[in-house]
C-alpha cells in the first residue's frame, strides 16, 4: 500500500508513502487515498490528519511521467477522479489538517487545500507548478486557492507557477501556522483544539463558512440562519446549553 493509515487515539493520519518519487500522486495512489478517507469517515475518530513520508516533501504533484500519453477522456476522467477523492474530505464529518512536511506542488498542494486546514514545516515549499508544464491544475486548484488566498494572489501563483515558503504561505493565509519543531504532534494539538466539540455541530460551521466564498452576502445570511437553527435543534446543543448553566464540561454525543 503507498497509502498508510495509522490511528493516533481519536486522530487518524493518512500518510503518503511513496518517497522514492516524492510521494508523487499516481491514479492509483489518488485512488488509495479515496479508500483511505472513506474509511476514516465512516471511523469514530474525530480528525484527519494527512503528511507525507519521507523529510523532503508532502508530495510533489501529480505523476508527471503518467500523465504523458493519454487520450482527452482518460484525462479528463483523470482530472474528474482527483476532484472527486479530494472533495471527500470536504464531506467527511471530521476536520481535516494537512500536515506539509515540505514540498507540496501541484496536486500535492490541491490536496492539501481540500483540507479544512494547514500546518506546514518551516522548510515546507509549495505551488502550483502546472503552468511550467504547459497545463493548469485540475484537481481544485483553480477554484480552491482563490477562495483561500484571494484572486489576485491566486492568479499570480497560477500564472507564474511561483513557489512560497512557509513564511510567506502564513502570511497570506495559505497555511494557518508554520511550526518549529515536531509537526505531527502540532497536527495533534491542533486537532485536539477541536475533537471535542460536535462533529454536527463542526460540519454546520463548515458548509456555512464554505458558503461565503460561494455566494452573496444576503444568500450566504440565509444559509446561516438555516445551519444555526439546524444546529440549535441538535441534542448537543442542549447538552452545550444545560453545561453552562450547569458550570460543567458538556459532553457530546454527536446527536
Ligand atoms: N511526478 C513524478 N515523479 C516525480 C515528481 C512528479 N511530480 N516529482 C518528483 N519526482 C521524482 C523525480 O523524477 C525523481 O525521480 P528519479 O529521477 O530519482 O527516478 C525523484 O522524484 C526525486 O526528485 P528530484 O530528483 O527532482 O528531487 P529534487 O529535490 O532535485 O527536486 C522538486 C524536488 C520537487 C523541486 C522536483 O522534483 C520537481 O520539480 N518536481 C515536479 C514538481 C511538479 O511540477 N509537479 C507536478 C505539477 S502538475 C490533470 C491535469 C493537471 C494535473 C493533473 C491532472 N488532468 C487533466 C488529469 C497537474 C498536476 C500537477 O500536479
Amino acid at each position: 500500500m503507498t497509502v498508510e493509515l495509522s490511528r493516533h487515539d481519536d486522530l487518524v493520519l493518512i500518510k503518503l508513502n511513496r518517497p522514492e518519487a516524492l510521494n508523487a500522486l499516481s491514479f492509483a495512489i489518488i485512488k488509495e487515498i479515496g479508500n483511505a478517507i472513506d474509511e476514516v469517515a465512516t471511523s469514530d475518530a474525530r480528525a484527519i490528519l494527512i503528511t507525507g513520508e519521507g523529510e523532503k516533501a508532502f508530495c510533489a504533484g501529480a505523476d508527471i511521467k503518467e500523465l504523458r500519453n493519454r487520450s482527452l477522456m482518460d484525462q479528463k476522467r483523470g482530472a474528474e477522479l482527483g476532484q472527486s477523492v479530494f472533495a471527500k474530505l470536504n464531506a467527511a464529518p471530521m476536520p481535516s489538517i494537512a500536515l506539509i512536511n515540505g514540498y507540496a506542488f501541484g496536486g500535492g498542494l490541491e490536496l492539501a487545500l481540500s483540507c479544512d486546514f494547514r500546518l506546514a514545516s518551516p522548510e515546507a515549499k509549495m505551488g502550483l507548478p502546472e503552468i511550467k508544464l504547459g497545463l493548469i491544475p485540475g484537481y481544485g486548484g483553480t477554484q480552491r486557492l482563490p477562495r483561500l488566498i484571494g484572486e489576485a494572489r491566486a492568479l499570480e501563483m497560477i500564472m507564474t507557477g511561483m513557489t512560497v515558503d512557509a513564511p510567506e504561505a502564513e502570511l497570506i493565509g495559505l497555511v494557518n501556522q508554520v511550526v518549529e519543531g515536531n509537526l505531527l504532534e502540532a497536527g495533534k494539538t491542533f486537532a485536539s483544539r477541536m475533537t471535542r466539540f460536535s462533529l454536527p455541530a463542526l460540519g454546520f460551521a463548515r458548509d456555512a463558512v464554505r458558503r461565503a466564498g460561494e455566494t452573496s452576502l444576503s444568500e450566504g445570511l440565509k444559509c446561516e440562519a438555516e445551519l444555526s437553527t439546524l444546529a440549535y435543534q441538535t441534542e448537543d446543543a442542549e447538552e452545550g446549553m444545560d453545561a453552562f448553566e450547569a458550570k460543567r464540561k458538556p459532553e457530546f454525543k454527536d446527536a
